[in-house]
């Protein structure tokens, strides 16, 4: 109900280009609405956080990605205000209202560990790696809600291509930004910062599985993971890790961040199985935001033909 409320579908995504009616919208949840206003009659196309990011957004002739699905998206505006960051804060609300401290350039990403020729990428140099496609992906968090996201971003395989994985290379390593400064989260001890996360080589050489630079035609908010962050829609939520600065390649598998913090309820894989509950509640359902009815959670979170075959013979009870 308090979902439904604060956070219904309408209105559309597709209205998030006219930034106008992106300013009238909030004035119904701000104070500010003269100051919102002013500031949207004043903006060109770009909405405001690209412009914070000095980056115009340049996704106008994108792929549209045969990997996406086509149900219904959630509202750009439900994408861009219910988030789970910890860097940023636990409450949903959180990230949209204290990312603007997160400085997104510069930026570089070192990928390096097994590799033949590991190397630091400038941020605007991934930008460039290979045609950017927007995929419309499910994203399904582990406390049972979900979204539908159009994001735009790029195969992790190919820039692994790029620094030559050695015979040895078995698992990927992600690491968050660790800078109190920028993100206020990690002055708490609720998690070992920085937040890390792992795939298997196959899992991040698998084309679903994308470096996400952007949502809805335009860069990536901070809230979301600015300026690059991963989606492995198969998986829970939390495998989709944010603000990456290091992706490391490895023969051993890494330690996760949630796997530190509570190894019975969080394991490696994580791939959604609504038949293997959380210790602490069913992962049966799922309510998608926008939506008031729960839904059947689907395996692997629908993406079953593409993914399952990376499983086979494995005791998904016990890998979970
Ligand atoms: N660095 C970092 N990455 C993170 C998180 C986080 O707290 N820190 N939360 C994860 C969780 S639990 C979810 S569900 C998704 C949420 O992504 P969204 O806010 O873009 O929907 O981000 C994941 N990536
Ligand atoms: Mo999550």
């Amino acid at each position: 109900m308090l979902i439904k409320r604060a956070f219904s579908g309408d209105p559309k995504p597709s209205e998030i280009t006219d930034a106008k009616s992106y300013a009238a919208r909030r004035c119904f949840l701000k104070f500010s609405c003269a100051t919102a206003m002013g500031a949207a009659l004043m903006l060109p196309t770009e909405s405001p956080w690209a412009e914070e990011n000095g980056l115009a957004a340049d996704f106008n002739n994108l792929k549209a990605s045969p990997f996406s699905t086509t149900e219904e998206k959630t509202s750009f505006r439900d994408a861009t205000r219910y988030n789970n960051f910890y860097e940023f804060g636990t409450a949903k609300g959180d990230p949209e209202r204290n990312a603007h401290t997160l400085r997104v350039r510069p930026w570089t990403v070192a990928v390096e560990g097994e590799a033949g020729k590991p190397r630091i990428f400038d941020i605007d140099e991934l930008l460039k790696i290979s045609p950017l496609e927007e995929r419309i992906y499910r994203l399904r968090c582990v406390e049972a809600w979900s979204m539908v996201i159009p994001w735009v971003g790029f195969p992790l395989a190919e820039l692994l291509k790029r620094v030559e994985p050695t015979g040895n290379a078995k698992f990927v390593e992600f690491t968050t930004l660790h800078d109190p400064e920028q993100m206020p989260g990690q002055r708490s001890t609720m998690l070992d910062w920085p937040y890390v996360e792992g795939l298997r080589l196959d899992e991040a050489r698998h084309p679903l599985t994308i470096l996400a630079v952007g949502l809805y035609g335009n860069v990536l908010p901070k809230q979301n993971g600015a300026p690059i962050r991963l989606i492995v829609p198969w998986k829970y939520g939390f495998k989709s890790i944010k603000s990456i600065v290091r992706i490391r390649l490895t023969e051993e598998p890494p330690l996760t961040t949630w796997m530190k913090a509570a190894p019975r309820e969080y394991g490696f894989y994580a791939n959604v199985n609504p038949e293997v509950d959380h210790p602490r509640w069913s992962q049966a359902k799922e309510r998608r935001i926008g939506d008031f009815l729960k839904r059947p959670t689907l395996m692997f979170n629908g993406y079953g033909e593409q993914v399952a075959h990376l499983y086979s013979g494995m005791d998904l009870q016990k890998y979970f």
